[in-house]
């Protein structure tokens, strides 16, 4: 495998997953925590990701106290692994007053829950050494406009993070967007709208951007433009590289396996943005295909990385100075022909 020392990789226990569709039970055994960072060990990944309850399950049903005893317990066979907890998001989507929504539901009880357990994710990072989180707006939005009034839950969402600021003056918040799934339309769609709210918070300072490769294809979007935008701020905090075959479910797919011009582009805007270079990590949110079998469960992230790889080593060796040459002639047809034999090889 091609060596590189500028660039960390990072995934979560959720990207080892077991199968399960909307439609289908798990395919694969279910496999412990342990087991998933023993993998992730294995590979030569260097960080690990995570949910509040992938930290401590059952996260709602523990006191203050065990928490903390589980998340130290955490820390200390992260710390015996020689593995770094990269951030922790909390899981806002699954239990009932999360329904209609969590900072932005009509119910201020149902709010009050999602700002408590934000508070407690805090809690957790900080037990982690772990300054980032991540939050994935996954209900805040709606299924039919009239539902929702947007505008307050954009003041709802703000007031969210300025509690999260609060709470921790060190604590960082990464915004992660995704413009559907689950919801019809989501309220923090792009790049542009999680900086544009970040710049509402109480300390913008402290509140960047996630960039998911697929999320941007999403929205009719190409994910390198996004990097390049977000790293003009310095907001890219975060990264979740993988692939997406057009607009539908969120896929997920190996980084480049659907559009391998489309991940070169953003290697290409990671290397000239200078990303890793401060400690930002490179996350593949990316899942075994349905169909994967026990023995190749941790193909999809080896696989990943290694086309990452030799992306980094393509955009490194690409001519540079034939493109300018093409570019200043405005012969864009023999540029496009230019990338493709690059990427192709002799
Ligand atoms: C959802 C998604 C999540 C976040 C973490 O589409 O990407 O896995 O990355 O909550
Ligand atoms: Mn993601």
């Amino acid at each position: 495998m091609p060596k590189d020392t500028t660039y960390k990789f990072c995934f979560g226990p959720w990207n080892l997953s077991e199968g399960q569709d909307p439609y289908g039970p798990p395919t694969r055994p279910v496999q412990s925590f342990d087991w998933k960072l023993e993998q992730l060990k294995k590979l030569g990944f260097d960080a690990m990701m995570f949910h509040d309850d992938d930290a401590v399950p059952d996260i709602d049903n523990k006191s203050d106290a065990q928490l903390k005893s589980e998340a130290r317990a955490l820390k200390k066979k992260l710390d015996d692994a020689g593995i770094v907890a990269e951030i922790v998001a909390p899981r806002l989507w699954f239990d009932p007053r999360t329904i209609d929504g969590a900072y932005t539901s009509n119910d201020p009880k149902c709010r009050k829950y999602a700002i408590e357990r934000s508070l407690r994710c805090i809690d957790v990072a900080n037990y982690l050494d772990c300054d980032l989180i991540v939050l994935w707006l996954a209900r805040e939005g709606s299924y039919i406009r009239e539902s929702k009034n947007a505008r307050k839950c954009v003041d709802y969402l703000v007031e969210a993070v300025d509690k999260m600021l609060a709470h921790d003056k060190k604590i960082r918040i990464a915004i992660e967007p995704k413009p559907n799934e689950p919801m019809d339309l989501a309220y923090i769609p792009t790049i542009g709208h999680a900086l544009a709210l970040a710049t509402q918070t109480s300390d913008p300072k402290r509140v960047g951007c996630l960039i998911e490769s697929a999320h941007a294809i999403l929205a009719g979007l190409d994910p390198a433009d996004e990097i390049d935008f977000a790293c003009s701020f310095g907001k890219l905090w975060s990264l979740h590289l993988n692939d997406q075959n057009g607009l539908k479910f969120d896929q997920d797919k190996p980084f480049g396996s659907a559009n391998l011009r489309v991940a070169f582009n953003q290697v290409r805007a990671l290397e000239r943005n200078g990303y890793g270079k401060k400690g930002e990590y490179v996350a593949f949110d990316v899942h075994p295909f349905r169909t994967t079998k026990v023995e190749h469960w941790t193909a999809h992230l080896e696989n990943s990385r290694r086309t990452f790889l030799r992306l980094v080593e393509k955009a490194r060796t690409y001519p540079e100075a034939e493109a300018q040459k093409l570019i200043a002639d405005r012969n864009y047809a023999a540029l496009d022909q230019l990338v493709l034999e690059h990427l192709m090889g002799k």
